[in-house]
């Protein structure tokens, strides 16, 4: 991969990476449509990353599928395709990692306590194998593409961060490779996500303004399906992820929120514009 990268820059040539865990769906080909915009190579890199999850969750179970992951890769565009093993990612002595003090402990790191700490050394490791001038995330992780922002500041690294809108299914629902785990009758139930947060941009839409009353209406709203359980529901400012009580005019409020579909733990968020 090295060595490919440093081939790519000796002709000048533009690297975009854009990280994934595999298991492939639109949402992940639609980061490497605008990956595309923005460069001459795209490496689509392709890892299970282990300490990204806790113990308790679903790091062995999770869906991979490496061959039709390399054919729809190659059909979008993917230059090259990078799949490390875990052992050459960690090896036994590992023992330098990237956290953040603050942002990474809020909100899903208040759930997940060590998962940012494995996203951002993964993605710190794969810049630096790659050595790309963009790198394409997408929205649907809003508090991950915020961190990898961070970290390229804080930690001057000199990669573009580009964050692509969600893509979702007809009915609303985000693309994740976790919807694969969701019963027939869980499936339905998990629009509750995105209408919950369709709710909250009616309401501020009709004039509502109270964070405490639009945040009562979502929970209300999701847990009328039997099997949802509410990690969290918060309305923060989308710069810095701090708290919002009382909606301003012209001003953007990011909804996020976090709900379990029977064992399936799934996320969503929406950005909203409070006009006047
Ligand atoms: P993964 O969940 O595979 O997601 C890879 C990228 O696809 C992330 O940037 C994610 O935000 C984006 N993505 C997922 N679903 C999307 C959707 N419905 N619409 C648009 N983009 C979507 O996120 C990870 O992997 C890992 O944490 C990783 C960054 C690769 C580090 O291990």
């Amino acid at each position: 991969m090295r060595s490919a990268s440093a081939a790519a820059s000796r002709e000048n040539k533009r690297i975009g990476i854009v990280p994934t865990m595999g298991y492939l769906h639109e949402g992940h080909l639609s980061l490497i449509e605008i990956a595309k915009l923005h460069c001459d190579i795209v490496v689509m890199t392709l890892f299970v990353n282990p300490t990204q999850f806790s113990p308790s969750e679903d790091f062995s179970v999770y869906p991979r599928s490496f061959a039709d992951d390399s054919a729809l890769a190659a059909h979008a565009g993917v230059n090259i395709l990078f799949a490390p093993e875990a052992k050459e990612m960690y090896p036994a002595d590992f023992d330098i990692y990237v956290c953040s003090e603050k942002f990474g402990t809020i909100l899903e790191g208040s759930f997940r306590p060590a998962h940012f700490k494995g996203v951002l050394t993964i993605v710190a490791k794969l810049f630096h194998i790659v050595n790309p001038q963009i790198a394409v995330f997408g929205q649907k992780d809003y508090q991950q593409a915020f961190l990898i922002k961070k970290m390229t500041r804080d930690l001057d690294f000199d990669v573009e961060i580009v964050v692509v809108p969600i893509v979702r299914e007809h009915d609303g629902l985000a693309m994740s490779s976790r919807n694969v785990y969701l019963s027939p009758t869980e499936r339905t139930q998990a629009r509750a996500l995105s209408h919950s947060l369709k709710i909250a941009e009616k309401l501020i839409a009709e004039g509502e303004r109270s964070a405490t009353k639009i945040i009562a209406t979502m929970k209300e709203h999701i847990i009328r399906e039997q099997d949802a359980r509410i990690d969290y529901i918060a309305i923060t400012e989308p710069e810095t992820l701090a708290p919002i009580e009382q909606l301003l005019p012209d001003t953007m409020a990011l909804v996020v929120l976090a709900v379990h579909i029977g064992t399936t733990r799934l996320i969503d968020n929406i950005l909203i514009h409070i006009k006047h």
